[in-house]
């Protein structure tokens, strides 16, 4: 599954979003730290339900009339405070806890009320601006870390014959999260020595730093847009990363009331609508988060999830089905099942993520939308539905 990551400074709102995407109950404090272990759970991206073509709707249990829902795994850890690479604040600890993430989502407090170290400060005392770039630099440096603490065993290798400095490399980084094609991809981009011998620290903070951003994409949350002073989510749209203002607060309170059935909401609407009977103030409370969606689309919570698997990693959604005239599979339920692939998957990629002998006992694949035999070098797209035959099934 691809696994998504919450990281930031402390306080500015991580677990409170962990809790709203997830429906898990975390702890959830006005003070640093917080949270020290992390949690580990499912939240989902939102897509159109390839049934929406279809007279009914599927059933499916990640299907909401026709709004579909498709795993990830969230991670949320202990905030970071600048010199985290360093050891300070619960820093190593936290980092290492990143090294399976695809994807960070990196929660920033856009309200400015607490400061770089997660301390309550007045609202919009601090610049959130100031906070955006630390989270990349930490990781960067703790990467770069990393690799020179290995360059040792790495200059070793390099006395035998038959020694090759790219798998030196691809050996030392895949352990860290990085796959072959990635060090691959980033070994491409670069000019470097042969010779280990000959890299100095620049060359492999280089190195760090390309892996880095190959490996671990940033999403900014601006989190709290429901109390940000003018200006700051604005402010942070001007820096180099995609923004998504969020009040992760507000998805949760939403969700609460859902829950109660006082109101009519599914994650990743634009608005909702009041259907049940409320106090004057829980109205209120409502009515502002209105407000706040109605500025931004939405609470930012799906916007932001959304953003980094079907953007940044530049995923689609696959179905597969048995029965390309229905859309089941072999018990009869439509569309049972959705994956996420990188652009560029074909066929006989869906093939392997629904089992290896699936894939391993390929034969072709059918474009069940179109009706269509397609070829393994067809590239998949969002929504496709695929009946996939194999020797194995
Ligand atoms: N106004 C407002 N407050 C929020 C929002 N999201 C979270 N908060 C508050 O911010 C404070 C910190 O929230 P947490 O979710 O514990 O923050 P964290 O990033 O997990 O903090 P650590 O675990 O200490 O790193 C709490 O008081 C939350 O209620 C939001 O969207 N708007
Ligand atoms: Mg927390």
């Amino acid at each position: 599954m691809l696994s998504v990551a919450l990281a930031g400074k402390p306080n500015a709102g991580k677990s409170t979003f962990y809790e709203a995407a997830t429906e898990a109950e975390v702890d959830v404090g006005n003070y640093p730290f917080t949270t020290i272990d992390p949690n580990r759970g499912v939240a989902h991206v939102r897509t159109d339900c390839p049934c929406l073509a279809r007279d009914e709707r599927c059933g499916a249990d990640d299907c909401r009339d026709g709004k579909r829902y498709v795993p990830v795994e969230l991670l949320d850890v202990a905030g970071l405070v600048p010199g985290a690479h360093e050891g300070r604040g619960l820093g190593n600890q936290f980092l290492d806890a990143l090294t399976d993430a695809d994807v960070i989502l990196q929660v920033v407090d856009a309200a400015g009320e607490t400061n770089a170290e997660g301390e309550p400060v007045e609202v919009g005392e601090y610049d959130p601006v100031e906070e955006v770039d630390f989270v990349e630099s930490e990781m960067d440096q703790w990467l770069a870390g990393i690799v020179d603490r290995n360059w040792e065993s790495v200059v070793r290798k390099g006395r035998s014959p038959d020694f090759d400095i790219d798998e030196a490399l691809v050996d030392m980084l895949t352990g860290f999260g990085a796959t072959v094609h990635d060090v691959t991809y980033v070994l491409r981009a670069m000019e470097y020595p042969a010779d280990p011998g000959s890299w100095d620290d620049d060359d492999r903070a280089e190195l760090a730093r390309r892996v880095r951003e190959r490996t671990k994409p940033i999403v900014v949350v601006a989190n709290k847009a429901d109390v940000a002073p003018e200006g700051n989510v604005e402010r942070l749209r001007e820096t180099d990363k995609p923004v998504i203002p969020a009040t992760a607060d507000g998805e949760l309170a939403l969700q609460r009331a859902a829950a109660a059935g006082a109101v009519d909401y599914d994650p990743g609407d634009e608005a909702f609508e009041i259907v049940g009977d409320l106090s004057e103030s829980q109205r209120a409370g409502l009515e502002q988060i209105g407000d706040v969606m109605a500025a931004h689309g939405g609470t930012g919570v799906q916007a932001a999830l959304n953003t980094a698997v079907y953007d940044l990693l530049d995923h689609l959604t696959a179905y597969p089905v048995q029965n390309e005239t229905h859309w089941t599979d072999a018990r009869g339920s439509t569309l049972p099942d959705a994956h996420l692939l990188p652009r560029g998957s074909g066929p006989k990629d869906l093939a392997y993520a629904v089992h290896t002998d699936i894939g391993d006992g390929y034969l072709h694949a059918v474009n069940a939308r179109s009706d269509r035999r397609i070829g393994e070098d067809y590239e998949l797209e969002e929504g496709d539905v695929i009946k996939i035959v194999s020797t194995a099934n």
